[in-house]
C-alpha cells in the first residue's frame, strides 16, 4: 500500500504536534468571551448586520463604551470555579473593534470613555488563575475602510457591478497587511498565548477565503513567533495536514468523532447558554445545567474539548444567567471531573448501558459511566464480566457492589435513592 504524500507548512513530527497539543486534550473544557461594542445594544454580536447600520449609526457604541465593572480577575474565579482550565476572548470580532491597543487603528478600548487596554488585564488575571488563555480574532471586518463588501453583506445588493461600486477604493492588500500587524501585536506584546482562534465565518462561496487573508504567510508568522501555540482551523488552510491543529464544529454535537483521510484529528465545538455568543438581554433560549453538563460529557465521549461561551455585559459583568449556569457545573466538577480530564472515547469493544455515555483514562485505566437517567437498584453492564476489579460512585467514593451474570454481564447494585446531583457517575477500576 502505497501511502500518500500529505501536504504540510511545518516541520514538525506527529509525536511533537500531540506534546504541544497535549495540554489541551487533557484539560476538556473551556471558556469562550464574547465581548465587544455590541454588548451595549445587547441583541446579538451581528446586529450591526442584522439591523443594518453604517458605521455612523454605530458610532455611539464607541462614543459612550464604559464598561466601569470590568474585573477579569473575577471572571477568571468564575472560569476555574466551573472547571475551565483555558479561556479564549474575542480580542476583535466582526464589528472591527479592537478591545487591545493596537497601533494600526483608533477603533480601540484606549480611545473609548474605559481608555484601558482590557486584552492586557484579561491576560494577566487569568494567568493568574492559572488559566491557559487564547485570542478569538476576526478575519472579517466590518468597520475597515478597505475591507471589500462582499455576499453576505446585508446592505449589499446581489450584482456584481453594484458590488463593484461598492468596493471602489478599497484595497484588500492594505487590509491584508493590517491584519498581519495585528496578529503581528497579538503575538508579541502580551507575553505566552496558547491558542490563536481565527475566526472566518462565511467561507469560499462567497468570495473570501485564505488567499484574502494570505493565511499561509499568517500561519507562519504566528507560529514563529509563538512556537508552541494552537491555532484552529478557520485560516482556511484545510488542504494543507497541518493548516489548523484543531476542527471547530460550531453550536452543534458531531455524531461521531471527526477524521480525515480516515484518521481521528482533534476537535473542539464551541457552543453558547442562549444562542447568541455577545451578550443578549432578552434572549430566553437559555440551556439549563442538565444540558449543559450532558453537552460536556457528551464531547468528552466523542474525544472532543468545549467551549463554552459567555457574553459579558457592557459594564463588565457576567450576567446571573452565565454565572448561575457556571456555579452549577462547577458543583458537578468539583466532585467528578475526574471524568473529564484527561480522559477521551471509551475503547470500542465496551459496550455503552442504556441512557447512560462513558469516558475513559486511558492512563489510569478507568471507565467512567454517567448516569443520565437514574435506574432503579440494578444496572447492567453488558459483556463486562471479569473486567472489572472495582466499582465506586466518583462524588463520594462509595462502593459498589457487584455480581456477575450467567449472561456474562456485570450487575451492579445501585442505591435506591438517586445521590444528590444532576448526573451520577460510576467510576470502574478496570482490570
Ligand atoms: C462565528 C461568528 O460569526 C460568531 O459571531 C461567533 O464568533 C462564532 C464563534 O463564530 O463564525
Amino acid at each position: 500500500v502505497q501511502i500518500q504524500a500529505q501536504k504540510k507548512i511545518f516541520n514538525e513530527t506527529d509525536e511533537q504536534k500531540e506534546q504541544r497539543l497535549a495540554w489541551w486534550v487533557n484539560d476538556r473544557f473551556g471558556m469562550f468571551i464574547h465581548w465587544g461594542l455590541y454588548s451595549m445594544p445587547a441583541r446579538h454580536e451581528w446586529v450591526k448586520k442584522y439591523e443594518k447600520m453604517t458605521n455612523e449609526e454605530y458610532q455611539k457604541y464607541f462614543d459612550l463604551f464604559n464598561p466601569d465593572l470590568y474585573n477579569p480577575k473575577e471572571w477568571a474565579r468564575q472560569a476555574k470555579a466551573a472547571g475551565m482550565k483555558y479561556a479564549v476572548i474575542t480580542t476583535k470580532h466582526h464589528e472591527g473593534f479592537c478591545l487591545f491597543d493596537s497601533k494600526f487603528t483608533d477603533y480601540k478600548a484606549t480611545n473609548t470613555p474605559i481608555k484601558k487596554d482590557l486584552i492586557k488585564e484579561f491576560v494577566d488575571a487569568f494567568r493568574a488563575e492559572g488559566l491557559k488563555v487564547g485570542f478569538y480574532y476576526s478575519l472579517i471586518d466590518w468597520h475597515h475602510p478597505d475591507f471589500t463588501i462582499d455576499g453576505v453583506h446585508p446592505q449589499s445588493p446581489s450584482d456584481a457591478s453594484k458590488y463593484a461600486e461598492l468596493n471602489k477604493g478599497r484595497d484588500m492588500n492594505k487590509y491584508r497587511e493590517y491584519l498581519k500587524n495585528q496578529l503581528k501585536e497579538l503575538m508579541t506584546n502580551y507575553g505566552k498565548i496558547d491558542i490563536l482562534w481565527a475566526d472566518f465565518s462565511y467561507p469560499g462561496e462567497h468570495g473570501k477565503g485564505k488567499d484574502d487573508w494570505n493565511s499561509l504567510e499568517l500561519i507562519k508568522m504566528i507560529r514563529k513567533l509563538q512556537p508552541g501555540i494552537l491555532i484552529n482551523n478557520r485560516l482556511d488552510l484545510e488542504e494543507y495536514d497541518d493548516g489548523g491543529d484543531f476542527v471547530t464544529p460550531e453550536q452543534y454535537k458531531v455524531a461521531e468523532w471527526p477524521t480525515r483521510n480516515g484518521k481521528k484529528i482533534h476537535w473542539e465545538t464551541c457552543q453558547t447558554f442562549s444562542g447568541s455568543w455577545g451578550y443578549h438581554r432578552d434572549e430566553t433560549s437559555w440551556k439549563d445545567n442538565k444540558q449543559l453538563l450532558v453537552l460536556l460529557i457528551e464531547t468528552v465521549s466523542k474525544g472532543g474539548n468545549l467551549l463554552l461561551n459567555v457574553g459579558p455585559t457592557s459594564r463588565g459583568l457576567f450576567d446571573y444567567r452565565a454565572t448561575d449556569r457556571l456555579h452549577d457545573m462547577g458543583d458537578w466538577m468539583t466532585v467528578n471531573s475526574r471524568s473529564i480530564y484527561g480522559c477521551t472515547q471509551a475503547p470500542a469493544d465496551i459496550k455503552v448501558p442504556e441512557n447512560s455515555l462513558l469516558t475513559y483514562n486511558p492512563d489510569t485505566k478507568r471507565l467512567y459511566v454517567h448516569l443520565l437517567d437514574y435506574p432503579l437498584q440494578r444496572f447492567e453492564l453488558p459483556g463486562m464480566k471479569g473486567k472489572v476489579k472495582y466499582a465506586q460512585f466518583l462524588h463520594d467514593g462509595s462502593e459498589i457492589k457487584m455480581r456477575s451474570t450467567d449472561k456474562g454481564d456485570l450487575a451492579l447494585e445501585l442505591p435506591v435513592h438517586k445521590p444528590k446531583l444532576e448526573i451520577p457517575v460510576i467510576e470502574l477500576v478496570l482490570q
